[in-house]
């Protein structure tokens, strides 16, 4: 938090401009300036940097390493001068130095976009709450060339193009190859024995990696704490293999270069789905293997006993991705300190954790024997014992029952089951919100749950304040600092005293020109990036999420048509005005994801050029959501749609950002939505759907019916026709175009049933749910009102809590402030 007086400051971004790119300000772009400042930031933190990693040293504390393949972290600078407490700073003296205004310098940051969607992004603010708490944590991940794709909209289909984010190089991070490890892949695995009789294992013929890491600080809020998160890239042990070399054969001495680099090459862009490609494994050891060898060497250089490990190291495992480390920790007890194999499972088993994030049965990872073991062999060993021996344990306690071995078997089906692994090698096992731990204990994890109740526990998500509402909303964030401090940037249940002022006819106008402003900023955003003009008094509606079916942006879209059909049918009549927001990225390779996306497009086409309609309503695909647009839309949203089949998403985050921001929920009761409503109170949101208890009971008896409840719906049915009777095709376009999605809904395609996601079931609650939501809107101050409160009651939904609960229940760390 030394921060530098003005002068000080303004000499050392001219500096930093001059030196790296020979110019004087008056001359840098503001690609230049934006460097020139991360550069000066970046010299104001390196010595609490510094600081920080001594203490943890000094006091021998205890570490968590959060080990996730992604880290959705979004642009840096701003977060970083807002954390360090410089922003306003830095933001007057770029007006005095006439080089730009702070935000649109802020611009010229590409989004660090290593993750995909909340599991990402839910570890990025575990990062942050992590340093703001004071907590010794590293992050630890991979550096992949290529984040997540940039999503382009031509002719209203997505297109991926390459996220070249380190194009202009990452100021804020510092390489240490100092700190380099060797990564074995491959060979194979002799038994041999030593003078006194014991068998070791030697691997031999593998193929060496080096795994060279990345720091990028993890600043605390205006605290001194700057942690780390530590990304690793792939480099070959040596940079030409000299014997082919010398025979001359070039091409091929370079070969061997490529191969290793392509391990970090790019960012698998799959949320809540699994491919089983080598490739990725290699991606996870890769990662795996070179933390825990670090984490481990470093305990070893202060600790002469292995075996107290447990007590300064604690492993997250975020979902099942980094589950290899669970034989990776017991290869290196085992061959590498020569522990024995009881003595290494307990450590094993008391310093591993894992978080489940998805019950998608898509998403469970399983890799086939055969890949696992030729890729990772003395690993594979290691895995076909701790499933010998938990074999055993299962017959002790169950018996010598085959439906239950086909269900908790490590090795199965000629597969390594992730998820089994990881819950016989941790002695935490955690669900992302209330209802989806009650769901893993009681239905998709049961018998595991039955073996080891004690393992489970629930920790609900939540979301740094500091990025969602201090960087991404400041005019409501200055509004709360005046009205009760800003005690809420760190301790968000403060909030609650904002509710007195609900009844404040004078504040609540305030609150209200807020949202006004932030909708103009987003239509200014909107104009720019889409052409299209929006109408800034209407409802801000907006689902931003992944494109997923179980998210049913379809049961939106029929809500959109079902809208857009009664305008064209009551043209004198006057509707609440809307804007329908879409962001959704798919993932390429998800064929019917990628048409509901062409679907919105074409729906957004027709109603927008629809004269007859008067612009009450609009449909906004916004190209290439990521989290910096995000922010700008959680601000301006007045609905949020959190809609998903009930029982489908484990929690949610985007629904808190939206609460945060005083938008009101319109959604089912799944994930955290639960919680959420019971913190506003159903009053002030709009429920609606199957319960998941239903959802589950119609999967296990099969009764469910969608041609019945199309048939019977002629308002539904009407809306779904139109999506094969050419209403929302374009000229030149294949006739048949949605065809498929209509299918689905009612059929089934491709073997699957029909409408597996309950769309047609929720469509006439849903419809309810949105007349409600536009009476409400019709009377301005009583939905201002409610979206205030949704303000009001965020508080339980900071990352903060999470951590806090995080850090005492399972890590047991003590917080260095
Ligand atoms: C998401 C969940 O779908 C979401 O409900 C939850 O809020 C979030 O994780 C954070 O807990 C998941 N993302 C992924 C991504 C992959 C695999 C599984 C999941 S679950 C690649």
């Amino acid at each position: 938090m030394e921060t530098m007086d003005k002068e000080t400051l303004k000499e050392e971004i001219k500096k930093q401009i001059k030196y790296r790119f020979r110019k004087n300000i008056e001359d840098a772009s503001k690609q230049e300036v934006y460097q020139g400042i991360c550069y000066a930031l970046k010299e104001m933190i390196i010595d609490e940097w510094i600081d920080t990693h001594k203490k943890y040293e000094t006091l021998d504390s205890k570490m968590v390493y959060y080990l996730s393949m992604e880290f959705l972290m979004g642009r840096a600078l701003g977060n970083n001068l807002i954390n360090f407490g410089a922003y306003k700073e830095v933001a007057e003296v770029i007006e005095e130095l006439d080089a730009g205004d702070l935000y649109h310098i802020e611009e010229e940051e590409p989004d660090a976009a290593l993750g995909n969607g909340g599991l990402g992004r839910l570890a990025a603010c575990f990062m942050d709450s992590l340093a703001t708490l004071g907590y010794p944590a590293y992050g630890c991940g991979i550096r992949y060339r290529y984040g997540m794709f940039r999503q382009e909209i031509e002719n209203g289909y997505q297109k991926e193009m390459p996220d070249e984010w380190l194009k202009n190089g990452n100021p804020f991070e510092i390489e240490r190859p100092e700190y380099a490890v060797e990564i074995k892949f491959g060979g194979h695995v002799d038994a041999e024995y030593n003078e006194n009789g014991k068998m070791y294992f030697v691997h031999r013929d593998y193929e060496s990696i080096q795994a060279v890491p990345f720091d990028m600080p993890i600043v605390g809020y205006q605290n001194g704490v700057v942690n780390t998160l530590r990304v690793w890239d792939a480099r070959p042990m040596h940079s030409f293999d000299l014997d082919s070399f010398d025979r001359g054969n070039y091409a091929k001495a370079r070969e061997n270069k490529n191969n290793a680099r392509s391990i970090v090459e790019v960012l698998y862009p799959n949320d809540n789905h699994e491919t089983g490609k080598q490739l990725r494994l290699k991606q996870q050891y890769f990662f795996v293997s070179a933390s825990l060898q670090t984490a481990v060497k470093k305990y070893m250089q202060r600790h002469d006993n292995i075996c107290g490990l447990a007590d300064k190291v604690c492993f997250q495992l975020n979902d099942t991705h980094p589950t290899v480390a669970v034989a990776e920790l017991m290869r290196i007890l085992m061959d590498e300190y020569g522990v024995e194999w009881e003595q290494a499972w307990k450590i094993t088993t008391k310093c591993c954790a894992y978080t489940n994030h998805t019950i998608m049965a898509e998403a469970l990872e399983k890799w086939p024997i055969a890949l696992f073991s030729s890729l990772l062999p003395r690993v594979y060993q290691i895995v076909e014992e701790i499933h010998r021996r938990f074999t055993e344990e299962i017959k002790a306690f169950f018996g010598d029952d085959q439906d239950i071995l086909s269900r908790m078997s490590i090795l199965y089906d000629g597969q390594v089951h992730m998820a089994r692994l990881a819950i016989a090698g941790s002695f935490s096992v955690n669900g992302v919100a209330r209802l989806h731990t009650e769901i893993l204990k009681n239905q998709e994890l049961s018998d595991f749950y039955k073996l080891t109740p004690e393992k489970f526990n629930n920790k609900t998500n939540g979301i740094t304040q500091r990025r969602f509402l201090v960087h991404g909303n400041p005019e409501l964030s200055d509004w709360i600092t005046k009205q009760i401090g800003a005690g809420f940037i760190t301790n968000l249940p403060e909030l609650e005293k904002l509710t007195a002022l609900a009844d404040d006819k004078k504040k609540m106008k305030e609150f209200a020109e807020i949202k006004a402003n932030n909708k103009k900023r987003l239509a200014a955003y909107i104009q720019e990036h889409n052409g299209i003009e929006i109408n800034v008094n209407s409802m801000i509606d907006c689902q931003v999420k992944r494109l997923h079916e179980y998210k049913r942006q379809m049961l939106n879209i029929l809500y959109v048509i079902t809208l857009y059909q009664e305008m064209k049918e009551n043209p004198g009549k006057k509707y609440c005005p809307r804007t329908v927001l879409f962001g959704a990225k798919s993932a390429p390779g998800y064929e019917r994801a990628k048409l509901i996306i062409k679907l919105i497009n074409n729906v957004a086409d027709t109603v927008n050029n629809d004269k007859s309609i008067k612009n009450q309503l609009k449909v906004v695909f916004i190209e290439d959501y990521k989290v910096s647009n995000a922010e700008l839309i959680f601000a301006a949203a007045d609905l949020s749609e959190q809609i998903s089949t009930a029982s489908k998403e484990a929690s949610g985050t985007g629904n808190m950002k939206f609460m945060l921001n005083g938008a009101i929920t319109i959604g089912t009761m799944d994930g955290a939505n639960v919680e959420i409503v019971e913190e506003v109170g159903r009053e002030n949101a709009f429920v609606f759907g199957l319960s998941s208890d239903q959802v589950i009971e119609y999967e296990h008896n099969g009764q469910y019916k969608a041609i019945e409840i199309y048939n019977e719906n002629p308002k539904l049915k009407k809306a779904l026709d139109s999506l094969v009777d050419g209403t929302f095709i374009k000229e030149g376009e294949d006739k048949n175009l949605f065809q498929g999605l209509h299918q689905a809904l009612l059929y089934g395609q491709h073997s699957n049933i029909a409408d597996r996601y309950f769309v047609l079931a929720d469509y006439d609650s849903y419809m309810d749910a949105q007349k409600q939501a536009e009476e409400l809107y019709m009377n301005p101050e009583e939905w201002n009102r409610k979206a205030f409160l949704n303000v009001c009651h965020a508080g339980k939904f900071s990352s903060d809590r999470t951590i806090e609960e995080y850090a005492s229940e399972i890590w047991r760390l003590k917080s260095i402030i």
